[in-house]
């Protein structure tokens, strides 16, 4: 365990106060946070400390990315050898002749009538070099991130929602570009970056359906019908979709596949924090109010807690970690061992003012502690021992901000995240 000497002072005295449990309403008080006491990521399971790089990589990230594995989200298959890419649509004047814009259907059975996804990239034109480029899964379907009319709608099922154009669990012509508030393409072409997005229910719909449709019954064992109690639920399902993302830019060429950046808003931003964890393919790893079973620490119970997370939803985490309801404490693991999972890699970490349910002040303790573990790659994590105030982002290898308002995706966050994406993406 940490030791609690070795926790800041302004930490230890919010921790102090009063120890309950808080399972039925949300706790959003500071000085009703429980003690808690967090396993230490330098610590060996046999108690020996963690002094270099090399232990960490051989022994100690080994360890916490199992338990990660078999208690939280699940093991997930690898790579399947059947695995194809099929290209559906190139247009390289696409946005006025600025962009090329590119559809590629992943098969991941190899067969057309298997489960499959569609990525959509957006390259800016004339780099002369491959790009470096964002990666993130989208909710109403590649339409909805840009009204472009040369987008494939979506056909799968998605939530229903008047308002997202989406009617009897289907995209409509009317679902084009109602999400581009939270994807701004122009300027990340502008900015030199190019832009990938597949919709997460192609992965697997958000629902629970005992993991029937999606990539799960395609690896189920003969007789199998749901995953067993430390395998991969949903959001290690769409983790695994985008490392099969990455597996497509390693094929084009015109795709720095050296230098993506995976990004994720909430429970996707669980998902890109779990995607990045298990796969050093990504280059950069950005979570945006992830929250709960994200960046946030869930032995503060502050927010959205294990219990409410599984009860709400049933099928996102691996079935093992309901053991954890109501028992953060039990927990093995907390997210900063997630967060420090990355290391070396840079890391972003976002939250939002009004977002309380995803615990901000939790999201950056969690990138705080991951910092002894960048040490030992002699990188700096997160230059600040304090919170920042809102709109003062702080940045070396591990960046953080809080922006004011709600729980969102907006122009603010994306310019933090491609000044952040300049200092380390080699561009
Ligand atoms: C909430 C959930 C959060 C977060 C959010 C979202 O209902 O409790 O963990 O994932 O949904 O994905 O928008």
């Amino acid at each position: 365990m940490l030791k609690l000497l070795r926790i800041p002072l302004t930490f230890l005295i919010l921790c102090f106060p009063v120890i309950g449990v808080f399972s039925q309403n949300p706790n959003y008080d500071e000085s009703q946070v429980p003690l808690y006491n967090l396993p230490d990521p330098l610590i060996l399971s046999n108690g020996k400390a963690v002094k270099d790089s090399k232990t960490w990589q051989e022994q100690r990230r080994p360890e916490i990315l199992r338990m990660f594995e078999t208690q939280v989200y699940g093991k997930a298959p690898g790579k399947p050898e059947s695995l194809r890419f099929e290209v559906k649509s190139i247009d390289n004047n696409a946005l006025n002749a600025t962009a090329t814009r590119k559809e590629i259907t992943v098969l991941f059975s190899g067969r057309d009538d298997g489960p499959k996804m569609e990525i959509l990239v957006y390259l800016p034109k004339d780099q002369g070099k491959p790009v470096p480029l964002f990666v993130g899964l989208n909710y109403f379907g590649n339409q909805s991130i840009h009204k472009d009319p040369g987008i494939t709608i979506s056909n799968q099922w998605m939530s229903e929602s008047k308002e997202m154009g989406i009617v009897h669990h289907r995209a409509t012509e009317a679902s084009r570009g109602v999400r581009a508030n939270r994807w701004p393409l122009e300027r990340i072409l502008e900015r030199g970056y190019g832009l990938a997005t597949i919709y997460y229910g192609d992965i697997d719909p958000d629902f629970d359906d005992g993991f029937q449709n999606g990539v799960h019954p395609l690896f189920y064992k003969k007789g199998q019908t749901r995953p067993a109690a430390d395998e991969w639920g949903a959001i290690a399902a769409w983790a695994w979709g985008l490392s099969r993302a990455m597996d497509y830019f390693q094929t084009d060429t015109e795709i720095d596949s050296k230098n993506i950046a995976v990004m994720g808003h909430s429970r996707i931003g669980k998902a890109a924090l779990w995607a990045g964890a298990q796969d050093d393919r990504f280059a950069l790893i950005i979570s945006n109010d992830s929250g709960c079973g994200g960046a946030a620490l869930s032995k503060r119970t502050f927010g959205e807690t294990v219990a409410t997370i599984n009860k709400s939803f049933p099928h996102w985490f691996a079935a093992n970690f309901k053991k954890y309801n109501d028992k953060e404490e039990d927990l093995p693991v907390d997210q900063h061992m997630l967060l420090a999972l990355m290391a070396p890699r840079p890391l972003y970490v976002a939250s939002a003012q009004e977002d309380l349910w995803a615990d901000p002040y939790g999201e950056f303790l969690s990138a705080k502690l991951a910092n002894p573990v960048y040490k030992l790659f002699e990188k700096d994590g997160i230059p600040s021992e304090d919170m920042p105030k809102i709109h003062e982002p702080v940045m070396k290898t591990i960046g953080y901000h809080i922006r004011a308002g709600k729980h969102d995706v907006t122009l603010y966050d994306w310019e933090q995240f491609m000044n952040f994406a300049d200092m380390h993406l080699g561009k």
